[in-house]
């Protein structure tokens, strides 16, 4: 691979600004997102004081305020932290779907590395083994991936 030109993000967060955006919704769940996020990102070089924690009431709200920060360019990275776990309805369906689309198009329309940390789970159980238990901490990879972008998009 020594004749191949490669770009890749540090694994670095020194001196970056990030927003963490975290659903209140199911709180006991995200509350773990929360906690594996942050330390993974102080664990890599981030500075407490530059985090800002937002919270809002459920993952459909994540793409509004997301945007609100993403336009207000403050912040080198946004990661968005929610749990959704279906329930007897349809609704699990529209909420995951509006949250996804949302931050999708907010981190093209902002060119801002946004982390996607939100669970889509079909039951609690689901939902707790991805939030630092066996299957890990999906906050905290969620952060590792805002990061790897925010550090690969500086080098394009
Ligand atoms: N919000 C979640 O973050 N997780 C869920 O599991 C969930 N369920 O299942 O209803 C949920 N609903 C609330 C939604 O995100 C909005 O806050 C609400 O509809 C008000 O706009």
């Amino acid at each position: 691979m020594n004749d191949i030109t490669t770009i890749a993000g540090r694994l670095d967060a020194t001196g970056l600004k990030i927003a963490v955006v975290a659903a209140r919704f199911n709180d006991f769940i995200v509350n773990r997102l929360v906690d594996g996020a942050i330390d993974y990102l102080e664990r890599h070089g981030l500075d407490r004081a530059n985090i800002t924690l937002v919270r809002v009431p459920g993952a459909f709200e994540l793409p509004l305020v997301c945007q609100k920060l993403a336009q207000g360019g403050a912040h080198d990275g946004i990661l968005a932290l929610g749990a959704v776990i279906r329930g007897d309805t349809p609704h699990f369906d529209y909420v995951c779907a509006e949250a996804v689309k949302g931050l999708a198009h907010i981190m093209l329309a902002h060119n801002t590395a946004l982390g996607f940390g939100v669970l889509t789970c079909d039951t609690i159980e689901q939902a707790i083994a991805r939030a630092g238990s066996k299957a890990g901490n999906k906050g905290a990879e969620a952060a590792a991936a805002m990061l790897e972008t925010i550090r690969v998009l500086e080098r394009l």
